[in-house]
């Protein structure tokens, strides 16, 4: 068994990745500074002997790699992050620090104390605006936010670590993630933590546009399985891969699901076209199948059924 450290472990994806780990009876250490992390997503972790848990912030100058050097894990996951592309748009420079100069801490903890394996968190959101369908890895990266600049620096310079100083980096290039503990508090929230708190409200919800916009939506377990994938399977190499389903969901068929389940939930409005929206994203899932082993196994319906009768 391994022992994982992992950054921003309080979040959405970190909480769900550290419940993993532990059920998989990995050791782990979580670190969160809870400026978007919330203490009541580590509930279930923070009864095990396995978990230990330190308040902290990953891009304060040495913190890190202080704790980095008592705890000596075997892998890092590192997920925290200014995880909102708008935050990035309204503070570039709070991106930089916590996006790309945070990911060098990290980068330098593991090389200055012998960690084997970093997994980071990147997204999507490098590629940009693609227009051919299925998105591969080697798509043209052409982000159009600082937090997909952030996430496409950090992959360089992870791996120009990882090349230089023999470390096995995976950097997991996430796709539309969904599932509990998503956090629906702004407008900029993903999609479907919004229409799950409005429709739980009994309120309705608002598309923009036609609804015939698609995503690659993927359930947050999938996403975490990947996760201690990547951190713990033997034989992985350095490297990126899509972490998405290959399976393109329309918002109709998002609201078509809802409906099942809130049938009395008033009709869906149309609003506007969200300015800069992209109307289809769709990533394909073979190189992480072919790296990690990673196939998504949660569908769309079967997600968001779980997600609806949670909590
Ligand atoms: C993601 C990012 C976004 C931007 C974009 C670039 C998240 C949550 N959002 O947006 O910041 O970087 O990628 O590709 O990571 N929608 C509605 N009603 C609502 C809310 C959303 O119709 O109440 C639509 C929205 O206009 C879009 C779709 O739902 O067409 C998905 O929205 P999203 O913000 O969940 O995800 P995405 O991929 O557009």
């Amino acid at each position: 068994m391994a022992h994982v450290l992992v950054t921003g472990a309080a979040g959405f994806i970190g909480s769900h990745t550290v419940d993993r780990l532990l059920a998989a009876d990995h050791t782990v250490t979580g670190l969160d500074n809870f400026r978007t992390g919330r203490r009541a997503n580590l509930a279930a972790a923070l009864a095990s002997p396995h978990f230990a848990f330190h308040e902290l912030d990953v891009a304060a100058p040495g913190a890190l790699a202080t704790l980095v050097g008592t705890v000596r894990p075997d892998a890092i996951i590192h997920l925290a992050a200014l995880v909102s592309v708008q935050e990035s748009m309204t503070n570039p420079d709070l991106n930089y620090s916590l996006n790309i100069h945070a990911t060098h801490l990290v980068a330098e903890a593991a090389r200055l104390h012998a960690v084997r394996r970093l997994v980071f968190a990147s997204s999507a959101a490098i590629y940009g605006d693609a227009t051919d369908f299925p998105i591969r890895e080697s798509t043209e990266k052409k982000p159009i936010s600082p937090y997909g600049s952030a996430k496409l620096a950090s992959e360089a310079i992870l791996l120009g670590h990882g090349a230089a100083f023999g470390l096995t980096v995976r950097c997991q290039r996430y796709f539309n993630v969904f599932g509990p503990r998503q956090d629906p508090a702004s407008p900029y929230s993903g999609v479907i933590s919004i229409f799950d708190r409005r429709y739980r409200e009994g309120q309705g919800v608002t598309i923009y546009g036609e609804g015939q916009q698609t995503r690659d939506f993927i359930s947050v377990h999938d996403v975490a399985r990947a996760n201690v994938l990547a951190a713990t399977a033997p034989g992985v190499s350095s490297g990126v891969a899509n972490i998405c389903t290959g399976r393109a969901t329309s918002l109709l068929d998002v609201v078509g699901v809802f409906a099942r389940h809130f049938p009395a939930a008033p009709a869906v409005i149309h609003g506007t076209p969200r300015t800069g929206d992209i109307i289809h994203s769709l990533g394909a899932p073979e190189h992480a199948a072919a790296a990690l082993g990673f196939r998504a196994e949660v569908s769309v319906d079967t997600g968001l059924g779980e997600l609806i009768h949670a909590g």
